[in-house]
């Protein structure tokens, strides 16, 4: 990954194949200059920035190829922060690689994966939390996902990071100038001050970290199980949650023996649905393993739909499954529970008392109803699903103002995140216990670092080169 942005360097960036239009981009000192060598304009006048042209694409020989629409971007005013130029032709792939054949040989580079990007972070255009935002952006599979990864572009995430290394600034300047000028009369600070100030980046920090899981299953989607016993409706579940027949649904028992796994939006989150086999122990050793991969299925879920059949008493199957659920740490928080009440077009013989207790022992009463819900649908007639859909994106999203808490989604952002939660708290400590207040030093110039990382300020060419390589060419 190259890091000087002393050239020009050009990409086509729009998706591969055919387009209604595609876009060439050039950015960098001779971005204009070479645009205007492809592109014919009507006008002679000079090129003004932030304006479109309409003209020719022409060759070499200056024949026209295409006709279509000229973008000037003057540095800093553009994404790259840089002079940039876009040529929009039609979306013909053999238009697109001519227009970057004949940049190339006016002395354009061909763009990196994510140099564009990357050169909009070197030119500090954006923070590293934004450029990275960009990419989940362009890869956002949910409308939630997307959300948030316009949080992050808009500066959310990067706001609380710097305001907590305000506050760890706050704490280490005084500190460091006791260090630094040990004769000269600078006033001792106060270590309850810098205790305030490293509680205040600590508060700030494990909020950011408490959002963190429900950040994840957002970028990346909720892993939703459906397990219940045999013939309670949860492939009919599945399917009607894809909206396409996608596992066998017959009223012989045990017909799904496999785990089945499908992806869906649901109420704007992307969810991973797994249709499971039961869990009851049985010889058939086909039986076992599928009940092996729905024990494994439960280990990863984010959400279980407890599918019961609500025409039929409870059995022994429905309550161990219950067990099973309360054992894999469902029903507490993080690990929500539907149970879904099937087959609503048949008389109720679900026993109040015996519901209420398998209810119980599902969640305990403190939980309800952030941790468990209920939901009672007809697949065969199509009754309750929509409201089963929201409840699933509720209890995944737990609701607007949990949603807004969830800025961190990156694994990375976590681990530097957990670095410095560890080094505020030894720092913390190291006052607390009397030490000299210069020993708390090293410790809260390392969590600045580690919350640097996230920004982009503490951050090496090598992790820039990583992080920037999974983009997409041309962005
Ligand atoms: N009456 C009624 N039957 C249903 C309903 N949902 C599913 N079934 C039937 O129950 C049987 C078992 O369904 P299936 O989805 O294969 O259950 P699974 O074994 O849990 O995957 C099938 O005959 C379905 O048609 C419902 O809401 N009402
Ligand atoms: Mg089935």
């Amino acid at each position: 990954m190259p890091f000087s942005t002393a050239d020009t360097i050009v990409a086509i960036a729009t998706p591969a194949g055919q387009g209604g239009v595609g876009i060439v981009r050039l950015s960098g000192p001779e971005a204009w200059s070479i645009a205007q060598q492809i592109f014919r304009r009507r006008s002679k006048t000079p090129i003004r920035p932030q304006h479109a042209y309409y003209g020719a694409i022409v060759d070499g020989a200056g024949i026209a190829l295409d006709d279509g629409l000229l973008l000037c971007m003057r540095g800093p005013r553009s994404y790259t922060g840089e002079d940039v130029a876009e040529i929009n032709a039609h979306g013909s792939p053999v238009i697109l690689q001519r227009i970057v054949g004949m940049a190339l040989r006016l002395g354009a580079r061909a763009a990196e994966p994510g140099e564009m990007t990357l050169r909009a972070f070197l030119h500090g255009r954006i923070d590293l939390a934004q450029a990275e935002a960009v990419a989940d952006m362009i890869a956002a599979n949910s409308e939630a996902a997307a959300r948030q990864a316009m949080r992050q572009l808009a500066g959310d995430l990067s706001a609380q990071v710097q305001a907590a290394r305000g506050a760890i600034l706050a704490a280490l300047a005084p500190i460091e100038a006791t260090i630094d000028f040990p004769e000269d009369e600078v006033p001792i600070p106060e270590r309850n001050d810098l205790l305030a100030r490293i509680a205040e980046a600590e508060t700030i920090v494990a909020a950011l970290l408490a959002g963190a899981g429900r950040g994840r299953i957002v970028r990346d989607g909720a892993r939703c199980v459906i397990i219940g016993r045999p013939n309670v409706g949860k492939s009919s579940l599945l399917n009607r949650l894809l909206r396409a027949d996608r596992a066998i649904v017959t009223p012989v028992a045990g017909t799904t023996r496999d785990t089945i796994e499908e992806s869906a939006q649901i109420g704007g989150v992307a969810m991973h649905l797994v249709d499971t086999a039961g869990l009851a122990a049985t010889d058939d050793p086909i039986e076992r393993a599928g009940m092996q991969r729905s024990r494994a299925a439960l280990a990863e879920a984010d959400l279980a739909l407890f599918v019961l059949d609500r025409s039929e008493p409870f059995t022994a199957h429905d309550r161990q499954i219950a067990r099973e659920l309360a054992d894999h740490g469902f029903g507490r928080p993080a690990r929500p529970i539907i149970v879904v009440r099937n087959k609503a077009d048949l008389p109720d013989a679900l026993a109040p008392r015996s519901y209420r207790a398998l209810l119980a022992a599902l969640a305990p009463p403190e939980n309800v109803p952030a941790t468990i819900a209920e939901c009672t649908v007809s697949l065969t007639q199509d009754f309750g699903v929509d409201a089963l859909e929201a409840e699933m994106a509720r209890m995944i999203l737990g609701g607007p103002a949990q949603e807004s808490a969830a800025l961190v989604a990156r694994a990375r952002h976590q681990e530097a995140l957990r670095i410095a939660r560890d080094l505020l708290a030894t720092s913390a400590a190291t006052l607390r216990d009397g030490f000299p207040i210069e020993l708390a030093a090293s410790d809260l110039h390392e969590a600045l670092r580690a919350l640097g990382l996230i920004t982009g300020e503490t951050i090496t060419e090598d992790l820039l080169g990583s992080i920037f390589s999974t983009f997409c060419i041309g962005k």
